[in-house]
């Protein structure tokens, strides 16, 4: 049995924590959410706050990578090029707050598959072997085959890090929770796009005896790792 210190219980519920049936997930560390000229930038959101998680995912995943056997996946958020998948409403929306995704020229395009801003930032970018979820809503589970390919590798533990906390982490946390995964959110390794709604979306996920899973950070998932490796 081995467990991980977190918030409301030790992680995870049935001690049941091997390199075989967990999965690091890192969400949407994309330049579009965290970086100079991208969605959340041009939104006018403070980006130190989506920041302040790469340095801790960045030690996690040099973590991660060293336990043989374990999977890491990366999501990205993103529509096509011809935005067929772009739902009109989202388009509206951001157009409003003057981030309209996908217009403008090739280059500066805003949540479009192979524009610059939909990159994965350099920092953390994904080495072979590593499993890439393109998906263009919210939630990692919507539109996408990462169900399957969990549970294809028999995956039942879930480490969700990225961005942001209240929005694609939560999304995902909530799809991965009802589909009967087991769920650790770590603060550390999150950020939201005002710190607040990161706190209160942490909250969240502890009421109810855990609702959606547990809260625990980088430190204490690195011990655990290390342990295992
Ligand atoms: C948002 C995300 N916030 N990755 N996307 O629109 O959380």
């Amino acid at each position: 049995m081995m467990f991980i210190e977190s918030t409301p219980y030790p992680y995870p519920y049935n001690g049941d924590f091997r390199a075989d049936n967990t999965a690091l997930v890192i969400i949407d560390m994309q330049i579009d959410f965290c970086g100079k000229g991208g969605y959340v930038d041009r939104m006018g959101y403070d980006l130190s706050l989506t920041r302040r998680a790469i340095e801790p995912i960045k030690r996690l995943l040099e973590a991660a990578r060293n336990v043989d056997g374990f999977t890491i996946i990366h999501t990205r958020e993103g529509h096509r090029e011809d935005l067929s998948d772009l739902p009109a409403n989202k388009k509206w929306r951001s157009k409003q707050i003057g981030a309209e995704i996908g217009s403008g020229k090739t280059g500066e395009k805003i949540l479009v598959r192979n524009e610059p801003g939909w990159q994965i930032i350099d920092e953390l970018t994904p080495m072979p072997g590593e499993i890439i979820i393109d998906k263009p809503g919210k939630g990692g589970f919507y539109a996408t085959d990462l169900d399957l390919i969990l549970r294809t590798k028999r995956i039942q533990n879930l480490i969700l890090t990225g961005i942001t906390t209240d929005v694609c982490v939560h999304t995902t946390m909530r799809e991965a929770n009802d589909r009967g995964y087991e769920c650790l959110i770590l603060e550390d390794c999150t950020g939201a796009t005002d710190y607040d709604n990161h706190l209160a979306a942490l909250k969240m996920v502890t009421m109810q005896g855990g609702v959606f899973g547990s809260v625990s950070n980088s430190v204490h998932v690195i011990e655990t790792l290390q342990s295992l490796a």
